[in-house]
């Protein structure tokens, strides 16, 4: 329900002036205009005082941006364009986390992928200790490789939790279907959002296993570093610097799509279940799935039967934050996400895990900005982190970065 607070009376509104403020309209404003940026993916600042912000390249770069967002000066902090990690569409530097203690350790962690065979990496890599712009790429230490049997589906956010921990979401290996069922076998790490412990060491693995993973304990082939599954593609997940809650938005088949507060041990229902909706026509009637927050659906016929009439449509999600800056004070608590396709942007309020107002915060007009991934900087304001502009001519990389502001 999209609650209006300026179609209600005066006194009912003086009422509710406590209550959480509309889910406001917001706008766009281009900054680092003229900055070079090569399918930027991901955008997060340093967890060091320095209000450095680092950008990932899909083609394996990491760019500190200018102080200034006027500025264009590309620092190149990180260069692995080499190992061409990115040769399909899904594939490449995907996800970039920063050690919790980095300002003192300066250890970082990034994602990408590999062929021959195809595979998701994650590696440790320090900072140079001569230049704190740039990485020591002599630094490397793999924690962790699992195949991607095919080019989508890949994965690839990182974050650490307020646990310390590092969690990564890995996608079901791709195609369609999930058909090898990966999301719902516990037996490997894909369509899972697994948890590692990057400081400490689990027989011969090169990081650990936490003690309260949710599968720890189990004796059997379970790999114990799995923290919640029955995930096809989490693109963007992220942690609200409040409240410390797991967001991951699922990208959905030819329906549905998701939007996911995740929960240790939790079942999200891939490939049985497609968000609220049976998946799987041979697949069990009932289980202990989670359902989402909320989900939209691919095109208008499908409205009815959607629990979020009125959404808005689109074919790929794209998870952002919970808006905790203090430039829009009545987007503040939301949760921010889009639509890669259609460039439209939404926000979700909750209540113990169930949508309690939702909207479209800002829908594009003239040119389209594709919603690669969503960034944050360390005051918490947003960004929009675009790939391509249509509909001119719908190939031309975009230079800049789209920062969310009042309307
Ligand atoms: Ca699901």
């Amino acid at each position: 329900m999209h609650l209006r607070l300026f179609s209600v009376g005066l006194s009912l509104a003086i009422g509710l002036a406590t209550a959480q403020a509309e889910l406001p309209k917001v706008g766009l404003k281009p900054v680092w205009e003229g900055l070079e940026l090569n399918r930027p993916l991901w955008l997060e600042a340093a967890p060091d005082g320095s209000g450095r912000l680092f950008c990932i390249e899909q083609g394996g770069g990491i760019v500190i941006l200018p102080k200034a967002k006027s500025g264009k000066e590309r620092i190149e902090f990180f260069n692995i364009n080499d190992r061409k990690p990115w040769v399909e569409n899904e594939e490449g530097l995907l996800g970039l986390a920063f050690h919790p203690n980095f300002k003192s350790n300066q250890k970082f962690y990034v994602y990408y992928s590999q062929q021959d065979p195809k595979r998701s990496v994650v590696s440790e890599f320090t900072v140079s200790k001569s230049d704190k712009n740039k990485a020591d790429m002599k630094s490397e230490r793999i924690l962790l490789e699992f195949p991607q049997p095919y080019w989508n589906h890949n994965g690839g956010v990182m974050l650490f939790g307020k646990d310390g921990k590092l969690y990564i979401s890995s996608g079901d290996g791709g195609k369609a279907n999930d058909p090898h069922d990966n999301a719902q076998n516990l037996n490997n790490l894909l369509g899972k959002i697994l948890r590692i412990d990057v400081d400490s060491r689990s027989g011969n693995l090169q990081y650990g296993i936490p003690a309260d993973n949710p599968f720890a304990d189990r004796k059997d082939n379970t790999r114990k570093e799995i923290w919640a599954y029955g995930l096809r593609n989490v693109w963007r997940m992220s942690i609200d610097r409040k409240t410390g809650d797991l967001w991951a938005a699922d990208v959905g088949q030819n329906k549905w799509e998701e939007v996911n507060l995740i929960t240790k041990g939790g079942n999200y229902g891939w490939n049985i279940r497609e968000s609220f909706h049976k998946f799987k026509e041979e697949g069990p009637a009932k289980g202990d799935w989670i359902d989402p927050v909320i989900e939209y659906a691919h095109h208008a016929g499908l409205e009815k039967e959607s629990k979020f009439p009125g959404h808005g449509y689109g074919v790929s999600i794209t998870g952002g934050y919970v808006y905790r800056g203090k430039a829009i004070p009545a987007l503040q608590g939301s949760y921010i996400y889009g639509d890669f396709a259609t460039g439209l942007i939404f926000a979700v309020r909750q209540k113990n895990g169930k949508a309690t107002e939702h909207g479209t915060i800002h829908q594009q007009k003239g040119t389209v900005y594709q919603i690669a991934s969503f960034g944050e900087d360390a005051e918490g304001e947003l960004y929009l982190l675009p790939l391509v502009a249509t509909p001119s001519n719908g190939r031309d990389p975009v230079g800049g970065i789209l920062q969310i502001v009042a309307e």
